[in-house]
């Protein structure tokens, strides 16, 4: 039993995350009009809750108090998205009434010394450029860079870290391909075309960013995985290993780092178009170099093509040939995801090996964390040892990648409370802090208050 804490890096940033649909609520107040989640969340079954992001935690109404908050979790950074819909409710226009929202918040933040953090996109697409084909069309990419330099124009002098997107896998294929995230397509060839249309888009807003402000750090956050053959030695296991890597990170990482895509990956899915709206001087654009990659960790995933089982339809894997994921008898949390705390080390390690590290990129974990099903005691208060296990072994991990010489520079814990969880509504709460949907108030859960202990100290507690 070790006595001694293990102490992260001088400097090291400890935050939290949210996401503006996720918590705001206020959908249709100073001039916000539809995302694509609004227009979504009210088809019937689309999500587990009629309770929608109309109210969601009521952040809009409560940014202080949930600045507060931050505060006492010791926060030094808080990474939070702005939503497009409310800043240019048509895709074009702006929107000071909408914007002003999070100028308050950017001043409450640096009022309490945390560092702001804003993410440009983080899933709601004004409802408006849906219409128009959404990102399955070329010219949401320009759009989306034209948001940018608003948002830029009204906050660049105050927050100093932004990401253009935030996990452009699932804009993409949970929502153009398997349709279980806005706007709800089932279009293979429309999600490719997505996802590449949201790297144009990101690098069209790097550039313009960059034009406009060289000190600030731009960076992308991705949602990657660790794919594991469930025999190496099995031929068809590596290969759906290959293939989902690569529908999965390669398919973003080689763009954005190597200003390509990956060879097998075009192979993989030449029957859906690609190539087609890849067009001369893309690729330069969507590898303008960046500061800083953001880097969301979930689940470790072990895969096979064996039994032989038809791919579900529709599926987020537009060209997976019968790859699976199938248990391995570890524990998974609410959402049913792998604890693979290991998959983090190794994540990290082959991202620095492969991509980051030949540019000299710092990694910063933009989202980890969990659901389980959280059981209020009389006060409110949720004793989450579950939860708190996941943080702590996860933050382990991390810190034996940066023992490994893997340049990770802070940890964003998602959440920092409760939200709403997509196509899963308000049913599973991954929050550092409580939140009663009914009066809207907030209680930090045991994980919360320890990892405010965690980010005082910057050290984990002596293992148990
Ligand atoms: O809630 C989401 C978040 O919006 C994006 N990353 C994964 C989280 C948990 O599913």
């Amino acid at each position: 039993m070790s006595t001694t804490p293990l102490e992260f890096p001088e400097g090291f940033l400890w935050g939290a995350a949210t996401a503006a649909y996720q918590i705001e609520g206020a959908a249709h107040e100073d001039g916000r009009q539809d995302s694509i989640w609004d227009a979504f969340a009210r088809k019937p079954g689309a999500v587990a809750d009629a309770h929608n992001g109309e109210v969601a935690c009521d952040h809009y109404h409560r940014s202080a108090q949930d600045v507060a908050l931050m505060g006492e979790l010791n926060l030094s950074a808080y990474r939070f998205s702005t939503s497009w819909a409310r800043c240019m409710p048509d895709g074009g226009t702006p929107n000071p009434d909408g914007i002003r929202f999070y100028s308050r918040l950017v001043d409450e933040l640096l009022a309490a010394g945390i560092t702001p953090w804003l993410t440009l996109y983080h899933w709601d697409l004004p409802q408006a450029l849906e219409d128009e084909g959404g990102w399955a069309n070329r010219e949401t990419a320009e759009r989306f860079a034209d948001y940018a330099a608003v948002m830029h124009e009204a906050l660049g002098g105050r927050v100093r870290i932004w990401t253009t997107l935030n996990e452009p896998w699932c804009s993409a294929f949970l929502g153009y391909a398997e349709g279980v995230h806005a706007p709800g397509r089932t279009e293979p060839a429309a999600a490719l075309a997505a996802a590449h249309h949201l790297l144009l888009g990101h690098g069209l807003a790097t550039q313009r960013l960059r034009a406009r402000d060289p000190e600030a750090k731009l960076g992308i956050t991705l949602n990657l995985n660790v794919f594991d053959p469930v025999d190496p030695a099995d031929e068809g296991d590596r290969d759906a290993a290959r293939r989902l890597d690569g529908q999965f990170n390669r398919i973003f990482l080689d763009p954005l780092f190597r200003g390509e895509y990956p060879a097998d990956l075009l192979a993989d899915v030449s029957h859906l178009g690609l190539a087609d709206v890849i067009r001369a001087g893309d690729l330069e654009v969507i590898a303008e170099p960046i500061d800083l990659l953001g880097v969301n960790y979930y689940h470790g995933e072990a895969v096979t093509k064996s039994p032989p089982t038809a791919t579900a339809q529709p599926s987020p894997f537009v060209a997976a040939d019968g790859a699976h994921s199938v248990p391995r008898g570890l524990p998974v949390t609410g959402m049913g995801w792998e604890v693979q705390p290991d998959g983090l080390r190794r994540l990290l390690n082959r991202v620095q090996q492969e991509y980051t590290g030949p540019a000299g990129i710092p990694i910063y974990i933009t989202e980890n964390g969990a659901a389980y099903e959280d059981v209020p005691d009389a006060d409110g208060f949720v004793d989450d040892q579950d939860r708190l296990t996941f943080f702590d072994a996860h933050l382990r991990a991390l810190h034996a990648a940066v023992a490994d010489g893997v340049d990770v520079r802070g940890y964003l814990a998602w959440s920092l409370m409760d939200n709403f969880e997509w196509a899963y509504g308000y049913h599973q709460r991954f929050g550092l802090v409580r939140v009663d949907y009914e009066s809207q108030q907030r209680i930090p859960k045991a994980s919360g208050r320890w990892y405010a202990g965690v980010a005082a100290q910057n050290a984990l507690p002596p293992a148990p």
